[in-house]
């Protein structure tokens, strides 16, 4: 069995090496123009020429959760796309998302500032029942989030395509009831796949909709968002804040308005990352279990794009 490694932008020999010690019997090797075509490929944002060259591939594992720049390239009918479906991601994306609503539900920027500024100073408590957060996309990931958010007892609603029960969310499915959802959201998370459909979904009609003082989170992808629709809500009031990790341009360019805006907080597209050893397990899983003829789970159905 042969197994090519193809990386946009990142180091692949640690993938390869231990992708090689946990399956000693396969051909594991880097991916170069030219090189025989493999049976399984492991791969970051390929270029259209590995899918083109290795026309005889059977599965595509993408080392991320999101498959949306895979699912850009031209790819054959029948090769199988495998996303990673949790391997360590989860747990970050709920840290993560936990953080951005608690810094901002307790206002410790607020706080910050008057530290740094030597005020021992108090803000009167908030409700949290004013605080619900709506999760926007619910795979494994958002569940994770919307199970997380639960502990810190915030109201939690979740919405997604199609109908979902997870205890303690108030589930909101299709596209009838998004506005219903967004009313009811003081707090957005934006953690949906980026699809045709989904692209553009955080503008100015769909952030409006958010409560005054409502905040947007987005984790997901930077081509859901209309940055100037929410740079307009933010300044003109309606929106309280934003924390945002993914962009239409990574990174950032430096003369972007959201770097030094008061309300916006920046982080480096860090929220969940991949971690190689637990997605080499995963992977290595998986190729075994397909050996097996068994199913396995993240497979993408390319025509949903997720
Ligand atoms: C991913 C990402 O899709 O890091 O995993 O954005």
């Amino acid at each position: 069995m042969k197994i090519t490694v193809c990386f946009n932008g990142l180091s692949p020999e640690p993938w390869v090496q231990g992708l090689q010690a946990a399956l000693p019997q396969a051909d594991v090797s880097v991916w170069a123009s030219g090189a025989p075509v493999a049976d399984h490929a492991v791969v970051w944002a390929p270029p259209q020429a590995f899918i083109d060259e290795q026309s005889g591939l059977k599965t595509l594992f993408n080392t991320g959760a999101g498959v949306d720049a895979l699912l850009s390239l031209r790819l054959p009918t029948g090769l199988r796309v495998v996303r990673l479906d949790d391997a360590g991601m989860s747990v970050q994306m709920a840290e993560y998302v936990c953080h951005a609503v608690i810094r901002h539900f307790r206002e410790f920027d607020g706080y910050d500032a008057d530290t740094q500024a030597g005020r021992w100073s108090f803000r009167k408590p908030r409700r949290r029942a004013d605080f619900a957060v709506g999760v926007m996309g619910l795979g494994v990931l958002g569940e994770r989030v919307a199970q997380a958010l639960r502990v810190f007892e915030f109201p939690v609603n979740g919405y997604s395509r199609r109908p979902k029960q997870i205890d303690g969310v108030q589930c909101f499915a299709g596209a009838e009831r998004l506005g219903d959802f967004l009313r009811a959201s003081r707090v957005l998370v934006n953690l949906m796949p980026l699809t045709p459909e989904t692209e553009n979904i955080l503008n100015r009609d769909t952030l409006s909709q958010l409560p005054p003082g409502g905040y947007l989170i987005n984790v997901a992808r930077g081509r859901h968002l209309v940055e100037e629709d929410l740079l307009s809500l933010l300044d003109s009031g309606h929106l309280a804040g934003a924390t945002l990790d993914v962009f239409r341009t990574e990174p950032l360019p430096a003369e972007h308005a959201f770097w030094h805006h008061p309300k916006v907080v920046v982080t480096p597209h860090t929220s969940a990352r991949t971690l190689r050893d637990e997605s080499i397990a995963q992977i290595v899983g998986k190729i075994q279990a397909l050996q097996r003829g068994e199913a396995i789970t993240g497979v993408v159905d390319p025509q949903r794009g997720y």
